[in-house]
């Protein structure tokens, strides 16, 4: 009953309307299917996304070869090995491509299969998917971090930094969260719209006004926590991505505006947007191999939760690395730029280890799996990043998040930040 009888892959489409990969597999006639994320601001060091670049038909973005791979190769591999060996499947994966970065499978073809690996082998414990990862019990709920305001690659206005994010630190359970984060979306809509500004939103659900200034950006925020009756930096904190890696040139930086400077200078910025705007995260506020710039600016702001996401790609080797500089207190946790469950859970034991907190992430191109939602949950991760309030691609992970907290004993469950 719990043995592999066959993987099957096939290609769909994601939140952007780009080709990717679902993977089923099967233990008899029960089966769980899982679909691989994709970024747009990729770090150097993640692994191998697999497409057929040669393919005019899909402009070369479509994955025939990975999910043939899945269907002719992976298949043969995986028939009758037991599915609750999430380890051993994973480590077959690793092996039957064989490189680094997992260039010859891709790791969107990998992933794929290991989530839905993941995936059937609670349904066939018949337990919930939350709790087939490394917590037993005590389960708590992350705080979201929603992405409210979407600049940098992830739309067309000309905002330099991508991400501009709400996390309702006062909220003692989830549902209470999400409510807090709907009272500042709501009236940051109104505000916008009264601007006379579009209440379009780009690619995770965040508002992308045609504005160009940071400040600009920190100040609608502030203005709608305030008028949604909460105090900034209390019951609500701004959180950013700055994604740097894009803003990078010759050691020097256009963060602040479109003029390069350099690594002190963009320091001295930073920190003044800190002071000025109660800001309590930053995620990559610097390029992906500039570790004295982290270092220097880990030093330079204590509290900050300092979050590397295209400096680490959920990679251990580029965590020890950070963890031996002091380069960041924190890392994002994306599974597709590692690319198997087995690797990402490594990372997460590894982080809980040094004292760095997990931070459970989706990607700009995502789907109707809710994956990470029970994983955040099943790791004791204290944060989640997906997006805003809007986009069923994101609203699906809050979605579930809400069940499983009707799902766990108590409502008072929220992790400590
Ligand atoms: C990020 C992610 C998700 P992308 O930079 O953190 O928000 O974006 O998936 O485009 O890398
Ligand atoms: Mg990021």
């Amino acid at each position: 009953m719990s043995n592999i009888t066959k993987v099957i892959a096939r290609q769909v489409f994601d939140s952007r309307g780009n080709p990717t990969i679902e993977a089923e597999v099967f233990c008899k006639e029960i089966s769980s299917k899982a679909i691989c994320p994709s970024g747009a601001s990729t770090g150097t060091y993640e692994a191998h996304e697999k497409r057929d670049i040669k393919n005019k038909k899909y402009l070369g973005k479509s994955v025939f070869s990975p999910v043939k791979i899945i269907n002719l190769k992976i298949s043969k591999k995986l028939i009758n090995k037991n599915i609750h060996n999430q380890e051993l499947i994973d480590s077959i994966l690793i092996n039957l491509d064989g490189t680094k970065n997992k260039v010859n499978i891709g790791a969107n073809a990998i992933l794929a299969v290991s989530m839905a690996v993941k995936k059937l082998s609670s349904k066939i414990k018949k337990i919930p998917l939350y709790k087939n990862f490394l917590i037993k019990k005590n389960f708590k709920l992350p705080y979201p971090l929603m992405n409210i305001i979407n600049g940098g690659a992830h739309s067309n206005n000309k905002l330099r930094i991508q991400e501009f994010m709400i996390r309702p630190d006062g909220a003692k359970s989830f549902s209470e969260a999400i409510r807090m984060c709907f009272l500042v979306i709501s009236n940051l809509k109104k505000i916008i719209s009264q601007k006379g500004m579009s209440v379009s939103v780009g690619d995770e659900g965040g508002f992308a006004p045609m504005i160009s200034s940071n400040e600009e950006a920190l100040k609608l925020i502030v203005k709608s926590i305030k008028n949604a009756g909460f105090v900034n930096g209390k019951h609500i904190s701004i959180c950013l991505d700055v994604a740097a890696n894009e803003l990078f040139k010759n050691k020097k930086y256009s963060i602040h505006s479109n003029k390069y400077i350099n690594v002190d200078r963009t320091i001295y910025q930073y920190l003044k947007l800190i002071k000025k705007f109660k800001i309590k995260s930053i995620e990559d506020p610097f390029s992906e191999n500039d570790w004295s710039a982290w270092s220097k600016f880990n030093k330079a702001t204590k509290k900050l939760q300092l979050v590397g996401d295209d400096l680490y790609v959920t990679n251990l080797e580029r965590l020890k690395k950070g963890f031996l500089y002091e380069s960041s207190n924190s890392i994002l946790i994306k599974l597709n730029q590692i690319g198997t469950v087995s690797e990402t859970l490594e990372v997460i034991k590894f982080a809980n280890n040094i004292g760095y907190k997990t931070i459970i992430s989706h990607r700009s191109g995502d789907s109707e799996d809710t994956f990470i939602a029970d994983l955040a949950v099943g790791t004791n991760s204290n944060q989640i990043k997906t997006g805003s309030l809007s986009r069923s691609e994101r609203v699906s992970k809050y979605n579930q998040l809400i069940r499983i907290e009707e799902d766990l004993p108590s409502k008072a469950n929220m992790n400590k930040l």
